[in-house]
């Protein structure tokens, strides 16, 4: 195959043209992109939701109206915004969990979680597989699962390192140190470097991994991103005036800390990485990656117990007992 440069063509093709192309199409279309928040129960679970579309992710383009107390999660919801910049729709999905950790036996606290991951697929799959495909398959499959670690400051917990585990294997993981406020800074960077030793010698698989960065230019950025997971975030949803200014923070003994100031806490790390740097990667790794292991695990079942069921009636038509019940 030869290889033709635009100084040797004879004239302008326009094939940069298709950048424009896929431009409108998305802006046309609109994009989805749906986020899962994973930990202890009493964590901050809801409340970051609560911050991050009081945050700069949609405080421009609509009002959110939640404030409402904060109770207790009890079951799995789902809070959704379509947030439009300069054209641009995502809709915005925040899948808030119930904590685990209030029960005795909390052996099998992850099965709600991992069911609604595999049934977001199997949602998808089923939808793929029809004859008469739509057009867009609507995609309510989990991108993202941010996973929240109590502020212990020791190690990871073995609860945490089965989790984390379980999850890893289906889902992109962003674990990160809730209520950061309770540690100061120099217990959060001792604290974040014990946490990214465990989870190497767990062999637990957090997001971004290294097996699927596509260059050394995507190595050198997600290697400055491996550094500094996990985020130690604060969450509110209150706003108190700093300055003259009104910003989103928490009162502590120390002052106010203002949660979108990157001196303070890494929420704005968190949430640049989910929506300007790596979220059409997330979309990709949970379809590539995620999904692709779903759709071969649930074809190859599918296609075993088709021919164990094509194996009886074949013996069945032929008057032989196959022996199985
Ligand atoms: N200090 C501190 N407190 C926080 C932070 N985020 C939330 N809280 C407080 O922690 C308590 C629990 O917050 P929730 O958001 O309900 O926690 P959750 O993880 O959703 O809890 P479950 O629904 O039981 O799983 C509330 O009183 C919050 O105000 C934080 O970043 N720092
Ligand atoms: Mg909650």
């Amino acid at each position: 195959m030869s290889f033709i440069k635009g100084s040797d063509l004879f004239g302008y093709v326009g094939i940069e043209a298709v950048l424009d192309q896929i431009r409108n199409k998305t802006i046309k279309a609109g994009f989805e992109f749906n986020v899962m928040v994973v930990g202890q129960s009493g964590l901050g679970k809801s409340t970051l939701i609560n911050t991050l579309f009081k945050s700069k992710v949609s405080r421009k383009s609509c009002t959110p109206n939640y404030e409402e107390k904060i109770s207790k999660t009890v079951k799995l919801h789902t809070v959704s915004h379509v947030i439009e910049e300069k054209g641009v729709r995502m809709k915005l999905t925040v899948i808030d969990t119930p904590g685990f950790g209030d029960q005795i036996n909390n052996e099998n606290c992850w099965e709600p979680i991992v069911n609604y991951v595999n049934e977001q697929y199997e949602k998808y799959l089923t939808e793929e597989l029809h004859v008469n495909r739509k057009r867009r398959i609507p995609d309510s499959r989990v991108q993202c699962c941010i996973y929240f670690l109590p502020p212990t400051g020791h190690r990871l917990r073995p609860i945490d390192v089965r989790f984390m585990k379980k999850l890893g294997e289906i889902v992109s993981i962003v674990p990160v140190i809730a209520k950061a406020d309770t540690l100061t800074i120099e217990e959060r960077e001792e604290f974040k470097e014990r946490i990214r030793q465990d989870l190497a010698a767990n062999g637990i698989s957090v997001y971004p991994q290294k097996e699927h960065d596509e260059d050394p230019e995507e190595r050198i950025l997600n290697n400055r991103i491996r550094e500094r997971i996990p985020f130690a975030v604060v969450g509110t949803d209150r706003e108190h005036q700093v300055n003259g200014n009104k910003v989103l923070g928490r009162k502590t003994k120390w002052g106010i800390i203002e949660v979108e100031n990157v001196a303070h806490c890494e929420f704005a790390n968190l949430r640049d990485l989910l929506i300007r740097s790596h979220l059409q990667d997330l979309k990709d790794v949970t379809h590539n990656i995620h999904y692709e292991s779903y759709r071969v695990r649930r074809l190859n079942e599918s296609n075993k117990n088709f021919r164990e069921l094509d194996l009886s009636s074949w013996l069945l038509e032929k008057g032989v007992p196959d022996g199985r019940e």
